[in-house]
């Protein structure tokens, strides 16, 4: 990769909260950052960025604003879950633009995935990046495709890529499950920055959460990034409140996407 200055760095997503958080961020860092949404940018395009609006599913579209670009930080596409029709056009369709975009380019991509990929382990369990997949929803589902659309294009084509397994990013965490799941804003930053200057990534997959005491997630491969997060979630423990009185979401790592249309029958009753 360049040096830190010269990369030429796109942001999808850029209208939404970590969007807008990260656009803010990295503008003051990257020179010539394009930002990039299927809404309009909210805030006031700091100097030096340029916003263009364009739908991830549209791959014509997508070729044409990525020309040229060396990283592709690719936040777009819907955040929560949602029907199967909802989610396939940015989720899916989108982000296989996305990494034909870096395969033409010979660029990295830097993507948001999520901890409802895993989100049917039971909370007792502390995962590594090698335990299996348990997705909680299409949204899930769609998160996966993407970490395997990474996978699969680092290993025919060489495409470089970091997969975030997003927790819960927020400013501050605010019921008890977050003490678990916590990203906090500026560990958020640290680990894309880490991504996106990182040497080499090959393909790498990190748990997109803080250092938090109580956290269900450890072995990934941050340290091999030169990334390590600094803030804990449990100087709020005195803060948050329960977690909502589902026995469903209680009990998985997924917390309320799990128990959303959930369809089994109480244990032991099939
Ligand atoms: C996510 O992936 C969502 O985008 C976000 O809205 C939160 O629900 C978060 O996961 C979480 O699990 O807390």
């Amino acid at each position: 990769m360049s040096d830190a200055a010269s990369r030429k760095v796109l942001l999808t997503g850029a209208s939404g909260v970590l969007g807008r958080f990260l656009a803010a961020e990295l503008a003051r860092r990257y020179p010539g950052l394009v930002l990039t949404d299927i809404l309009p940018f909210p805030d006031k395009v700091l100097e030096g960025a340029r916003f263009v609006q364009a739908d991830l599913a549209d791959a014509g579209r997508i070729a044409e604003i990525t020309e040229g670009v060396d990283t592709i930080i690719h936040f777009g596409g819907v955040a929560n879950e949602k029907s199967f029709e909802t989610i396939l056009p940015a989720n899916i369709v989108g982000t296989v633009n996305v990494f034909e975009a870096a395969r033409t380019n010979r660029a990295r991509v830097i993507f948001a995935s999520s901890n409802h990929t895993i989100g049917f382990h039971e909370r007792d369990r502390k995962l590594g990046i090698a335990d299996r997949v348990k997705p909680d929803g299409f949204y899930g589902v769609s998160k996966l495709f993407g970490e395997n659309v990474g996978s699969f294009y680092f290993d025919k084509f060489g495409v470089e890529s970091v997969h975030l397994r997003i927790g819960s990013a927020l400013r501050k965490p605010t019921e008890t499950r977050h003490l678990s799941t916590w990203l906090s804003y500026p560990d958020l930053l640290r680990m894309v920055v880490a991504s996106i200057e990182a040497e080499k990534t090959g393909y790498a997959l990190l748990w997109g959460v803080s250092a938090n005491t109580r956290s269900w997630w450890g072995e990934d491969d941050a340290a091999r990034l030169g990334y390590r997060a600094e803030d804990n979630a449990e100087v709020f423990a005195d803060k948050v409140t329960a977690d909502p009185d589902d026995p469903i979401a209680r009990r998985f790592q997924g917390g309320s996407f799990t128990s959303q249309g959930y369809g089994r029958a109480p244990e032991g009753k099939s």
